[in-house]
């Protein structure tokens, strides 16, 4: 099917930042598009209206019956397909589709393809960098922050798109140049019946791949799906040929490909061992692309990473403040206590809590009793913690976690807000959560 037909019927389903974007996108091409959105008050309707004010726009609920009127349903990675307003269209004979397969259809530059439970955004903005240091024009989008629609009528030579398990399950045929998968571990478990059903919906970002990139320390990530494709590995340990990994030197651990040392770890600007392998894949999909190596090595360098992801925000009388606000699965926190870890000396001062989606909490415990001073929990889902924590002192928001952690730290310690959890019970999102741990900490830190 068509799918940008004459007379093809649109109901763009989700009205955040996808959902604009798709209605932008199909009314500057003269589509028939309706648009809707459980919300009774959605974030863009004010907008939409002002722009488009002849626009049938439904919110409030979804009502089956305008789905199952509609040709395609255009998606919002955060409406799930078994929705039964969905199903109900889908049975009726409606096709599905996204912004990145309407996207898909008229781009005509390289496509990377970058997903994982962590690390996609920074893999993603560290390769966009490398490849812009080449002199190619380079658009970063996608689950990132940037819907690809809001860029489309610009002309790039290459899209690096970080894609979430959500976006991949709503492109039937990717057909990336180069994919990835960064990692697995437990997310979205309120989204997904099982573990399974979410690394399938990771596996779909090989459908078609030309070339394929997986962790070789993370069976998950590797490709279960089109054999005939270029397949290549990345990983912390010593790599074959014409892989990516580390070898032990003298003078220290070194991103190697096969037997040929690149650079010395310390000299990338970013720290913790989980950036040793972004930086390795950063490297293998750059390859991946030709983009000359003397350019992707200067970007590892200097790269000094995104904001809110074990950023430092501040250090005072021999205390360090972290803002991981970023961490919001249990990997990310593992990752970020392991970074910071202070050998023997359990110097972390942890603050967790939020909505858990439904993720095993289990593999905290042993990492919170090998490096944390204190732990503090926060926010609606804080009882899940009392297994991994049972020692932590349990508060009703963010800011009394952090007015009670203020009065043990010392000399030496990090405070480290790494919550395992998303924000949205008491901020608007990620970002509205590590600025107010911020401007917090700036204040009374
Ligand atoms: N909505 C409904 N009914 C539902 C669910 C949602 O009507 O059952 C509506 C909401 O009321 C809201 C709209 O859908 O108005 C929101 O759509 P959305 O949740 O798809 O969010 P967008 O604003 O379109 O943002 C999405 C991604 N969000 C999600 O996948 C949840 C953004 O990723 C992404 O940056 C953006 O598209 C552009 O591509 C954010 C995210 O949290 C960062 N991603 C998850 C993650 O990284 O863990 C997957
Ligand atoms: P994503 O876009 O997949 O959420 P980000 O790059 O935004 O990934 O990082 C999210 C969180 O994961 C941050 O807390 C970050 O410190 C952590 N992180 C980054 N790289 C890794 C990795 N390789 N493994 C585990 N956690 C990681």
């Amino acid at each position: 099917m068509t799918l940008i037909g004459a007379d093809t019927k649109y109901l763009v389903v989700g009205l955040g930042l996808t959902g604009l974007s798709c209605v932008r996108y199909l009314m500057a091409r003269g589509k028939w598009v309706s648009v809707t959105d459980s919300r009774v008050n959605p974030p863009n309707l004010t907008e939409v209206k002002t722009q488009f004010p002849d626009l049938d726009v439904q919110v409030g609920g979804f009502n089956s019956e305008i789905f199952a009127q509609a040709d395609v349903l255009v998606m919002s990675p955060g409406v799930a397909l078994r929705t039964p307003a969905v199903q109900a269209g889908i049975k009726a004979g409606a096709r599905v589709t996204s912004d990145i397969e309407l996207f898909l259809s008229e781009f005509t530059g390289q496509v990377v393809a970058i997903t994982g439970s962590n690390a996609k955004s920074t893999v993603t903005q560290w390769l966009g960098e490398a490849i812009q240091r080449s002199g190619r024009k380079v658009l970063i989008g996608g689950n990132i922050g940037t819907p690809v629609l809001d860029a489309v009528d610009q002309s790039f030579d290459i899209a690096v798109l970080e894609l979430s398990s959500f976006q991949l399950e709503l492109l039937p045929k990717l057909g990336a140049d180069v994919a990835t998968i960064l990692n697995v571990s437990e997310d979205h478990m309120d989204r997904y019946d099982s573990m399974v059903q979410y690394q399938q919906a990771k596996q779909r970002i090989y459908f078609g791949a030309k070339q394929a990139l997986f962790n070789r320390q993370d069976l998950l990530t590797q490709p279960l799906v089109a054999p005939d494709v270029k397949v290549s590995s990345f990983g912390l340990n010593r790599p074959d040929l014409k892989q990516y990994g580390v070898l032990e030197t003298p003078t220290g651990p070194c991103l190697a490909l096969g037997f040929k040392v690149l650079l010395p770890a310390a000299e990338l600007a970013l720290a913790g061992r989980h950036n040793i392998a972004n930086a390795l894949a950063v490297l293998a999909l750059a390859d991946a692309v030709h983009n000359p190596l003397e350019h992707t090595l200067a970007v590892l360098r200097d790269f000094s990473g995104l904001p809110h992801r074990c950023q430092l925000v501040r250090q005072r009388a021999g205390v360090r403040y972290f803002n991981d606000s970023k961490a919001t699965n249990v990997g990310s926190t593992l990752a970020a206590m392991n970074g910071l870890a202070q050998g023997d000396r359990k110097a972390i001062v942890l603050l967790l809590g939020g909505q858990t989606k439904d993720q095993d909490l289990g593999p905290l415990a042993p990492a919170i009793a090998a490096n944390c001073k204190a732990v503090f929990v926060y926010g609606e889902d804080q009882l899940r913690f009392k297994t991994v924590a049972p020692e932590a002192v349990y508060l009703d928001s963010m800011f009394d976690a952090l007015t009670q952690a203020r009065t043990i730290l010392q000399d030496g310690d990090l405070l480290l807000l790494s919550p395992a959890c998303a924000s949205f019970d008491q901020f608007k999102n990620f970002e509205d959560r590590g600025q107010q741990f911020t401007a917090w900490v700036e204040d009374n830190g």
